[in-house]
């Protein structure tokens, strides 16, 4: 069987799963949200990576299905921990561009947000700058009807694709997130180190939060809170987990 007719199945048999990377707050340590990571547990083949299978989601038109599921999932789950007393919670969750530019997609939200009692403040959509590069009145207006919602939308994987600089200026985004590459060489890497620092001014510069990916050592963090980061994810804090295993690190904290 190809790949594609297992992902078919994959909804239906509930062989999906998310899990949930820790993303702390910078200046006191403490967990204040988590990035939801979508696994698919095949059966046959173990467990596929999303690099993997969202492409095959992407070209078939499954992301559609799958990514309210991982939305509604993801919510649900965000109201049972925030109604067992982790009031400041809140999830990022990744949305292909299919998916966001979809016609109507603000309207899907704001159903599932209503049915799971949260507020669309402690829900973060984390987009990718191909939607950016798309800068068609239509799909301006359909992020204005997700961030009219009161939602935010935080662009991935900042610095490793081709959006230009004024996108930012004319998107309703509120965070970058610094791709994992650039903080990777932080410590031995003099370029990473000046790419790292002048995506932070630039992005406090235009009141936008900034979020480290990929945050490993302790002179990462330090590099990292010196020039002004505030929020940062990464093996240091946790690896991207199942639900149980992050709500007892949280329960830890409390
Ligand atoms: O979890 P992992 O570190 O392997 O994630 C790999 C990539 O898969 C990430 O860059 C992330 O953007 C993407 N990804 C993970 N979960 C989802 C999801 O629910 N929807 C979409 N569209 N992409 C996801
Ligand atoms: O594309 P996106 O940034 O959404 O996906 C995050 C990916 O990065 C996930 O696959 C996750 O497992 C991985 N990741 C998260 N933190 C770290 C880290 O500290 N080091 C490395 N090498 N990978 C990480
Ligand atoms: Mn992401
Ligand atoms: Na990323």
């Amino acid at each position: 069987l190809t790949i594609e007719s297992q992902l078919h199945q994959a909804l239906p048999r509930g062989e999906l799963r998310l899990h949930y990377q820790p993303q702390v707050d910078l200046r006191n340590g403490r967990i204040v949200s988590a990035e939801v990571l979508l696994r698919w547990q095949q059966p046959q083949r173990g467990m596929i990576a999303p690099n993997e299978f969202i492409p095959v989601a992407e070209d078939t038109g499954l992301i559609l299905r799958i990514g309210e599921w991982v939305l509604r999932e993801a919510c649900a789950q965000l109201g049972r921990w925030r109604h067992e007393g982790h009031r400041e919670l809140s999830l990022a969750v990744n949305l292909s561009a299919r998916q966001v530019l979809q016609p109507g997609f603000a309207a899907t939200v704001a159903g599932i947000i209503a049915q799971a009692g949260v507020p669309a403040s402690s829900l973060v959509l984390e987009i990718t700058e191909s939607v950016l590069m798309q800068p068609s009145e239509d799909n301006l207006a359909l992020l204005h009807a997700l961030t009219d919602l009161g939602l935010k939308l935080s662009l991935d994987d900042f610095g490793t694709g081709y959006s230009s600089l004024s996108y930012l200026k004319r998107f309703p985004i509120s965070e970058l997130k610094i791709d994992r590459s650039f903080v990777d060489g932080i410590e031995q890497d003099e370029n990473d180190r000046a790419i790292a620092a002048t995506v932070i001014a630039m992005a406090r510069g235009l009141r936008l939060t900034v979020m480290a990916e990929g945050v490993e050592t302790a002179g990462q963090e330090a590099y990292l809170r010196a020039n002004g980061c505030g929020l940062a994810q990464g093996y240091r804090y946790g690896r991207p987990m199942p639900a149980d295993d992050f709500a007892a690190l949280l329960a830890r904290q409390a």
